[in-house]
């Protein structure tokens, strides 16, 4: 059974708490909170109001209020697998059962390594839960949110037992912490990554007219619609570790596109075995994550409360190849330039063009694969001096041509998919989920 949550009439407020005491660790890091109170100090000192956030007047299960449409009808005894979307745009969601418990089996779509049984169950924006309910408690209930008001306003679906009739029952169970580490195998540990990546997210309150700013190693993505250059470069086939660090009181469903991506730490407790592709990270909480770069092309990362992402909160991976080449011969080209023929003939080009990524090590990066026509194309490589471009002339070394064309030979036959994966998306565009 699919179940997806989502809600309608938004509203806008000044400041607002979204929940996250549910959350287990709930260590915060000193260091992050003494960075984001006294910011958020000077920004209310400044006679700046709290930004704006946004909450709801109705709720929704499958696009119905609790109380309007049919119930999800059970008899006693079956097992129901319920996956659970919760499809909201800002908002953390619960979910409850009384009398009832949850097997959870996966997690955005990845199977766990320790299926293990929850009185309820906590779902950021854009998470998938699969989990199990066995039906052994008769009577017609409630499932529903766990805040009284979002529930009341329909966030919930009654469950009804065959041959139970009366009223739906709502009993609030037990408090309970979410912790994701739960299903993971305490005997499991995370490979070792190739590379680091270090990510701190901070908020400029009401920086935008009126709605916060997020930055991520202090940069806002812009909000202005063209696509800015990529922050992180990857290479296909190394294991990155991302470790985010939450400088915001709030609560950010961090979410990769393209990729899943392990559990590996959560807040400073080592974790492992858990793949999914949206995290929900704490206010003034670390969590991190490794994945493997597995999938080519241009990919986004944000934070999924849209609220977030649309202010700033977004930045781009891409991946790169490099180029071997002798320090002696390095090529005096600069990352953001443009490895290209300038003129084609009969107005064709001849190979798409590469942008180089990197070239201060004894080799340069670029964002697609090498193909043959670069290693013949050498001689058009330019360079371009403050705004003025300036042929660096025919490349007069056969040792650049040589390692082109071997390093060509063995891309081309080392990866044969790369020519056909390597398309950059566009930032929007998700084939994960
Ligand atoms: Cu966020």
């Amino acid at each position: 059974m699919f179940l997806v949550l989502k809600e309608f009439e938004p509203t806008f407020s000044r400041g607002g708490d979204m929940p996250q005491d549910f959350l287990s660790p709930s260590t915060r890091n000193k260091e992050l909170e003494e960075v984001g109170e006294s910011a958020m100090k000077a920004s209310l000192a400044k006679g700046m109001p709290h930004g704006y956030e946004v909450g709801y007047g109705s709720f929704t299960i499958n696009g119905r209020m609790l109380g309007h449409g049919d119930p999800i009808r059970v008899k006693q005894g079956e097992r129901v697998l319920l996956h659970v979307l919760n499809g909201s745009a800002t908002e953390i969601r619960s979910l409850a059962l009384p009398g009832h418990s949850f097997q959870v089996i996966a997690l955005d779509g990845n199977p766990v390594p320790n299926p293990a049984r929850v009185p309820v169950l906590w779902i950021g924006t854009a998470e998938r839960i699969s989990a199990i309910v066995e039906m052994n408690h008769p009577g017609v209930w409630i499932m529903g949110d766990l805040d009284n008001e979002d529930r009341r306003h329909g966030m919930g679906i009654v469950v009804e037992y065959a041959d139970r009739r009366g009223n739906a029952q709502w009993i609030t169970p037990p408090p309970f912490k979410w912790n994701y580490a739960r299903f993971a195998k305490a005997s499991d540990t995370a490979a070792t990554p190739d590379e680091t990546f270090d990510m701190t997210f901070a908020k400029d309150n009401a920086a935008e007219e009126g709605f916060n700013r997020w930055t991520i190693n202090g940069m806002a993505y812009p909000m202005t619609g063209e696509t800015a250059p990529a922050s992180f470069h990857l290479k296909e086939g190394k294991r990155y570790h991302l470790r985010m660090r939450n400088a915001s009181d709030d609560i950010h469903p961090i979410h990769l596109h393209r990729h899943s991506f392990e559990l590996t730490s959560l807040a400073g407790r080592p974790a492992a075995g858990i793949l999914k592709d949206v995290v929900m990270l704490g206010g003034y909480q670390e969590a991190q994550v490794d994945f493997v770069a597995d999938d080519p092309g241009l990919t986004l990362f944000h934070c999924h409360q849209q609220l977030h992402m649309d202010f700033g909160f977004m930045t781009l991976f891409d991946y790169v190849w490099e180029i071997g080449a002798k320090k002696s011969n390095r090529l005096k080209m600069a990352p953001g330039r443009w490895l290209k023929r300038p003129a084609a003939p009969l107005g064709l080009p001849l190979f798409a063009p590469a942008r180089i990524i990197r070239a201060n090590s004894p080799c340069i990066a670029l964002d697609r694969p090498l193909s043959p026509s670069d290693a013949l194309s050498i001689r058009y490589l330019r360079q371009i001096k403050g705004s003025e471009m300036v042929s660096t002339g025919p490349a007069s070394s056969p040792m650049i041509k040589m390692t082109l064309f071997i390093s060509w030979f063995y891309h081309r036959f080392s990866s044969l998919e790369h020519n056909s994966r390597a398309t950059p998306m566009g930032p929007y565009q998700d084939r994960k989920p």
